[in-house]
């Protein structure tokens, strides 16, 4: 099937990332909020998890392409062994919590449940070459994440595998020069999935220019040399990209992606006035390069700091919401449920939904677990754009359906523990008992056998 100008119909996929058996609050990621206040509390790895089924399902229900990323195996021993650390897996374990309870925390972290930092995407229709582009972020900022990248590349090769149809990068160097943290720093705007679009890369520090304002508190992840990097290999076209500085004063106040602080999707832009350095010409020069790509208006949906402070932005997360395209043609905010609690939260929405004619309904999801560690609904899923025949060439067992849902569910029951606190994850048992699950779940998924301690 083909769209009007001929361009093939192509759907938004999300693939969501799931918590795995060890989902704990390390309390790892400094200028990430709630990481750091839940830092030493009681996690629930089955409760995160079936939170995340659920939204999962609810956008399927709708009429979506969902589809699942498989956790990653923790802990990493690889990188403990780079770290010094021998003996056998239960010395190591036993070595490692008396001597240092945020490395242990770190390498059992089930962080790679937030996929949108898994990779940035570049459909086809954007691409020099016609083939969709992925290049799996090098997450060198935090140490717990910077152990992702290499299954992150394995899985996307199980995913991706049809190299005719999926060009798959390697992390950028792993420097803080090029430190990239994927799709959560990059949004696109279309008409319609299948047409070419525009793509916003947001940064939050360049290494060469030293008059530019830094945060004062917390870290800048993302820099502009890796935004250009990965539009290079994209082949992206150079007027149909835009880049944009993240305000400092935004990161101050914990707006460590700028997915906490904007969202897009197709033609419309959802953001907070402080989300962008010098934001209007942001805005202008979207929607100039906008119109000439898409021969149609950008809508942009401002809310401004009167409107909400940028502290309740973080806290509720509201930016954060997915915003989807659903059957009909309407658009959906998926909601983290923390925002109906805060009053000037729901004015805000209020408004949108009522004085513009461009987010038609908004829908909450619970999930706390993922909250609690500074992941809401957007950070847990990876969009990629997929027409028909890419879509068929991927690993089907990816894809959510009631089925899966349900043999989740029970697998989950199965596998998952429903209360862990940091002391817990110097247990052997764990270690065992997170290997078993994940063994399953490549069963389930019809992934083969992607983890390391399946070829032992
Ligand atoms: O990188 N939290 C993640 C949250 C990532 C959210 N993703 C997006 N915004 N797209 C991070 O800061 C916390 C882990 C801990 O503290 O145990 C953590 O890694």
């Amino acid at each position: 099937m083909t769209t009007s100008d001929s361009s093939p119909l192509a759907h938004e996929v999300n693939f969501d990332g799931i918590p795995g058996p060890t989902h704990n609050f390390g309390g790892l990621s400094f200028g990430n909020i709630a990481s750091m206040k839940s830092r030493s509390s009681i996690s629930s790895p089955r409760e995160a998890l079936f939170q995340c089924l659920k939204k999962m399902d609810l956008l399927s229900s709708l009429g979506l392409i969902q589809a699942l990323l498989p956790p990653q195996a923790r802990p990493d021993f690889t990188a403990l062994r780079r770290l010094g650390y021998s003996g056998n897996e239960e010395q190591i374990l036993h070595e490692l919590s008396k001597d240092d309870i945020s490395l242990l925390a770190g390498c059992y972290s089930s962080s790679s449940m937030w996929a949108a930092n898994a990779a940035t995407v570049s459909p086809q229709s954007d691409t020099g070459d016609h083939r969709t582009h992925l290049t799996p972020a090098n997450l060198v900022n935090l140490f717990h994440r910077s152990i992702e990248p290499s299954f992150t590349g394995k899985i996307l090769h199980r995913i991706f595998h049809d190299q005719t149809k999926f060009a798959l990068h390697s992390p950028l160097p792993a420097t803080v020069n090029f430190s990239d943290e994927g799709a959560a720093n990059h949004s696109r705007f279309c008409s319609n999935y299948g047409e070419t679009g525009i793509e916003l890369f947001v940064y939050g520090r360049t290494d060469f220019d030293a008059s530019a304002q830094m945060p004062l508190h917390y870290p800048a992840r993302q820099t502009l040399g890796s935004c250009r990097a990965i539009a290079r290999l994209h082949q992206l076209d150079r007027d149909k990209i835009v880049f944009a500085r993240q305000n400092p004063d935004a990161i101050d106040a914990g707006v460590f992606h700028n997915d906490v602080i904007a969202v897009g999707n197709k033609n419309v832009l959802f953001f907070h006035s402080q989300a962008f350095c010098n934001y209007e010409s942001v805005i202008a020069e979207l929607r100039e390069k906008f119109a000439g790509c898409c021969n149609d208006e950008l809508i942009t949906v401002e809310v401004s700091q009167k409107q909400l402070s940028l502290t309740d932005a973080v806290e509720s997360y509201l930016f954060n919401s997915q915003l989807v395209s659903m059957p009909d043609g309407t658009a959906c905010l998926i909601a983290p449920a923390e925002c109906r609690e805060n009053p000037r939260v729901n004015e805000v929405l209020e408004t949108v939904i009522s004085q513009n004619n461009t987010i038609d309904c908004i829908l909450f999801v619970d999930v706390g677990e993922s909250m609690r560690n500074g992941g809401g609904p957007a950070c847990l899923r990876l969009r990629v754009v997929l027409t028909d025949e890419e879509l068929s060439c991927t690993n089907q067992g990816s894809l959510f359906s009631k089925r899966l849902y349900r043999e989740l569910i029970e697998w989950g029951n199965r596998h998952y523990r429903d209360r862990l606190r940091l002391e817990d994850l110097g247990d052997p048992q764990l270690l065992y008992e997170s290997r078993n699950a994940l063994d399953s779940l490549t069963q389930v998924l019809g992934l083969g056998s992607i983890y390391d301690f399946q070829q032992m």
